[in-house]
Formats: structure tokens, C-alpha cells, sequence
């Protein structure tokens, strides 16, 4: 049985969860100026978790393709009055969706209690601030960096590669001491892979569970479905994005994360009632 307790909100991951993506980046949360509303996302928080929302994936720093950093001041404006405010009214574990190990610990104290960090505590100080803060961590894998990752990303072997990736990344985190029962991993799909990447990822995503870590999956609203399905606009993504969601819960996924919770709770239910019969 595998349960992940974040800062006391202990959720079992024996069937498959929903994370809800809460962006709180000024594109996303604006009133036209800099302003982010925390009424806002206060409100989007309550609706995710009423649809069925185990986790919310709160980020303040864009990791589109082609996004630019923002400085550790901008997002800590940006995310902390965001999770206090929904620590305080909502019982939901928080997801802080960062890799600045200012930004997390300071998450942390506002009442996260998991991290999401795309750089898989590769920058400065996460490993070490992860391992104080023990909280449980996703380690996701990317090529590259926001900026330039989809400028022509190569692999020869590109499961075998993330698959040894994300194993370094565990070794770097029990060097350090942080328990191997605080990670999660994720392939980190649409970071530094091109469509094919993409495909051959979700195909055999089932080969990520030599590994014996729960697997976050993140596929919603993303390019490669828009590939697919003749350059679908973002709007346009939520069938194929089910579908994604739908084999990754069949090959093994242990949290869905996604910007429509509702039909995703739905799908991803439908598809475990599926697998897990015993007949
Ligand atoms: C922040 N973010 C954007 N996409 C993501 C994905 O696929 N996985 C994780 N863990 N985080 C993501």
C-alpha cells in the first residue's frame, strides 16, 4: 500500500488521484495589470476540489515552452498568498509547482505539502531544502530548460533515458537523505521531447514501474495533443487529453495532473473500475 503524507494530509495512492492545476502566473490570474486575485483562485481551488480534485499544483513561474524565469520575489508574491489562503480554507493537499529552494520553503510554511519541481532538485539548494522541509517530492525529467527544451530535442533510447534520469535523480535525493518513500517521479511529458518522444513515452509508460515509484502524469491540454489532432487549439484538447489520461491510469500512472478535473475524475475512474476487476 503506498500512502503519501503531505504535511499530515495522508492520501493513499492504492486507486488513482487527480491533481488540479491551479496557475497563478498574471496571464492566467490577471485583472489586466500585474495583479494577481486571490479571491480568484480561491474560488477556482473550491470548484477543483468539489469535482473531485485529491491534490491542487500551484505555480507561479510559467514552464511553457519559450517561458522566461521569473525572479524568486516575483513568484513568492505571486504563489504564497495564493496557498495561504487556500491551506486556510480548503482541507486539499498543496502542491507547490517550483524549483527555488526559497520559494519552497516558504510554500511549505504557508502550508504546502508536496513539491513539484520540474528541474527534479537540480537548482541550487533544492536537494538540501527538500530534505529539510520532508514533504514529498515529484522529480519530473526534462531536456533542456523552458526556453530552448523544444528546439530539436534528440534521444537514441528516449524510455531508457528518462527511465536513467529519473533513477540518478532518486540516487541524488537518498545521498542526501531524503526518504525514498517522499518521491514520486514523472517522464515529464512535452519537456525537451518532440512528438514522437512524447508518443513512445505514454506507449510504454508501464516500463516506468520497474523503477517501484508512484508515477505523476501530466499531459493536459498539451502540444503533442494538439499534434494529433490536426494543430487543435488549446480549447480544443480535453478529448485527446482523456484518452492520454486514460492510458496513462491503464499503464500504471498513479496521479493524473490536469487543468479539468471534473471529466478527468471521471475517466480516470471509469478506467481503474476497468482494471482492477477480478475476473
Ligand atoms: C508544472 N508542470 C507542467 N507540466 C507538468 C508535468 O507534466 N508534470 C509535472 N510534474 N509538472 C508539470
Amino acid at each position: 500500500m503506498t500512502i503519501i503524507d503531505c504535511a499530515g494530509n495522508r492520501i493513499d495512492l492504492k486507486r488513482p488521484r487527480i491533481m488540479g492545476i491551479l496557475n497563478v502566473t498574471p496571464d492566467s490570474f490577471s485583472d489586466g495589470g500585474d495583479f494577481i486575485s486571490r479571491d480568484v483562485a480561491l474560488a477556482r481551488a473550491r470548484t477543483m476540489v468539489d469535482e473531485g480534485a485529491d491534490f491542487l499544483d500551484i505555480g507561479g513561474e510559467s514552464t511553457r515552452p519559450g517561458a522566461q524565469a521569473v525572479s524568486e520575489q516575483e513568484e513568492l508574491d505571486r504563489v504564497i498568498p495564493v496557498i495561504e489562503a487556500i491551506a486556510s480554507e480548503i482541507p486539499v493537499p498543496i502542491s507547490v509547482d517550483t524549483s527555488k529552494a526559497a520559494v519552497m520553503r516558504h510554500a511549505v510554511a504557508a502550508g504546502a505539502g508536496l513539491i513539484n519541481d520540474v528541474m527534479a532538485l537540480r537548482d541550487e539548494g533544492a536537494l538540501a531544502v527538500a530534505r529539510e522541509l520532508d514533504v514529498p517530492v515529484c522529480l519530473m525529467h526534462m531536456q533542456g530548460l523552458p526556453r530552448t527544451m523544444q528546439h530539436d530535442p534528440q534521444y537514441r533510447d528516449v524510455v531508457a533515458e528518462v527511465m536513467a534520469f529519473l533513477r540518478s535523480r532518486v540516487d541524488a535525493c537518498l545521498a542526501e537523505g531524503i526518504a525514498r518513500n517522499k518521491l514520486l517521479l514523472d517522464p515529464g511529458f512535452g519537456f525537451g521531447k518532440s512528438l514522437l518522444h512524447n508518443l513512445t513515452l505514454l506507449r510504454h509508460l508501464d516500463r516506468f514501474s520497474e523503477l517501484q515509484l508512484p508515477l505523476l502524469v501530466g499531459i493536459s491540454r498539451k502540444s503533442m495533443i494538439g499534434a494529433v489532432l490536426d494543430d487543435a487549439p488549446v480549447d480544443q484538447r480535453l478529448f485527446g487529453g482523456l484518452a492520454c489520461a486514460v492510458m496513462a491510469v491503464e499503464r500504471g500512472a498513479a496521479i493524473i495532473r490536469t487543468h479539468d478535473v471534473k471529466p478527468t475524475v471521471d475517466a480516470v475512474r471509469m478506467s481503474h473500475a476497468v482494471i482492477s476487476v477480478e475476473a
